[in-house]
């Protein structure tokens, strides 16, 4: 996947004609539906007014149909089956053939008409998350209108009348539609150029969502309520997020909204970056301060900005270090400094898949051939060019690129670091520690001794 061409084949199955026929036009617009789980390159406006569009992180943007002057969108939403890495497939229900569903890219002041079909097993909503509009155009079922029911279509209209970072999802029932994947991303573009709305060569987003699968199962246990085991961003898991591909010296516009159950800190490796705005809209310059790791608290939305003005492939990824690992058992007890010299051989014997995780660390398990149940993805995985990269989940790379050409989203491979610039093996002397003695060093260890609190002998 290091070198995937994103412009080879976007998979779309059909893309709605520039012109169609009075009658076309009053019929429901052809869904258009997407077959892989690749990074789709931008979607320049056909239509409309122009505007520099985003790129979705193993995604794709909806093709709209302008009729009379409204954008006129289909989103389908059905069950569907979702690569979440290479090995792993997950049985998802989403939008217009993947999980998410595809971006909803618009100018701000657009007239805007959405028809959602229903091709779930019960009922559903769409649920407009940030945007200003009619009330019975929010979405929530039961409150604003009534549930679409299974095989039904209903149409939402509005203008968008803000510009910036918004997401769609149900809003019926939540728990079991959200835990299987039921989102995707919104852009307004602003009309005009905005005061506090920068102009940047490449825009980003995607969506951090998370599922429990039980390795070797492909669905969604939907009940869990914090311990999941995959969590993705855009229902992908390194090593199957796409890097995010850029020229150095671009302006860069990350977009992230969280839709999972806890807040994720995001951190950009080499670079420092401004929080230029959530779904609350643009934020004021004076609230703009200099990050390296921003919390994305559960519902929120946030736009990290930065010139990438350093070469290299730099990590961006969750903080949370079990965001950074596929699935996994948290129950394992920590084995570190418990020796098992030979107890290994003589489980073996008994047990012939017997294995010990974790006297010396985990580190391990990033190269470690385990047998894993068919469909099931290594706790850590992920190979660089100087080894296994040890992660999983929440995490991608920044690659910045001197010669990658403006518009070009294609992975450039790994960074050829200039010579003298990688941290290097000390080749002279160890230098004695002047430390505790090693236990089994015939010298008397450092013992610790408890020190009584001064405050208390005053009581006697
Ligand atoms: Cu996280």
């Amino acid at each position: 996947m290091n070198r995937r061409n994103f412009f080879a084949g976007a998979g779309l199955t059909a893309v709605a004609a520039a012109s169609v026929s009075k009658v076309a036009l009053a019929a429901l617009p052809e869904p258009v539906l997407m077959d892989k789980p690749d990074t789709a390159p931008p979607l320049v406006p056909p239509t409309g007014r122009p505007y520099h569009p985003v790129v979705t992180l193993n995604g794709w943007t909806c093709p709209w149909r302008m009729n009379q002057g409204v954008k006129e969108f289909h989103l389908v939403a059905e069950p569907v089956v979702r690569e979440i890495a290479p090995g792993m497939k997950a049985h998802l229900w989403g939008y217009n053939g993947q999980s998410p569903g595809p971006t909803i890219e618009v100018v701000e002041g657009d007239r805007v008409r959405i028809f959602v079909t229903n091709k779930l097993p019960e009922h559903t909503t769409m649920h407009w998350h940030g945007q200003r509009l009619p009330n019975g155009m929010d979405g929530v079922g039961g409150l604003n209108q009534p549930q679409i029911p299974v095989g039904k279509t209903f149409v939402y209209e509005f203008v968008a009348r803000r510009p910036g970072t918004f997401m769609y999802h149900p809003h019926a029932d939540e728990m079991t539609q959200m835990a299987m994947g039921m989102m995707g991303f919104w852009v307004t573009h602003p009309k005009v150029k905005h005061p506090l709305i920068g102009e940047v060569q490449r825009d980003f987003c995607f969506l951090l969502n998370a599922y429990d699968i039980e390795p070797g199962s492909a669905t969604p246990k939907v009940n869990t309520m914090l311990d999941f085991n995959l969590w993705t961003w855009n229902s992908r898991a390194f090593p199957g997020i796409d890097t995010l591909n850029v020229r150095q010296g671009d302006k860069v516009r990350i977009r992230v909204g969280n839709l999972t159950m806890t807040s994720h800190p995001m951190h950009l490796h080499g670079h420092e970056f401004l929080v230029t705005g959530s779904d609350g809209g643009p934020w004021p310059l004076a609230a703009r301060v200099p990050e390296v790791t921003t919390d994305v608290a559960v519902g929120q939305m946030r736009q990290l900005e930065f010139v990438a003005d350093e070469e290299g492939d730099w990590a961006l990824h969750c903080h949370k270090s079990h965001h950074t690992m596929n699935p996994m058992g948290h129950a394992v007890p920590t084995m570190i400094g418990v020796d098992h010299r030979g107890l290994v051989q003589k489980m073996q014997k008994l047990v012939p898949d017997y294995m010990v995780m974790g006297e010396r660390g985990m580190a391990d398990m990033g190269e470690m051939e385990m047998p894993l149940p068919d469909n099931t993805l290594p706790m850590m995985t992920g190979t660089g060019p100087w080894g296994p990269v040890e992660m999983g989940g929440m995490f991608s790379m920044l690659k910045v690129r001197r010669n990658q050409k403006a518009g070009d989203y294609s992975d450039p491979g790994w960074f050829q670091q200039p010579a003298g610039t990688q941290a290097y093996e000390w080749a002279g002397e160890a230098p004695a520690a002047p430390r505790a003695a090693a236990p089994d060093s015939g010298q008397p260890a450092v013992e610790l001794k408890a020190v009584k609190p001064n405050s208390h002998d005053a009581h006697h």
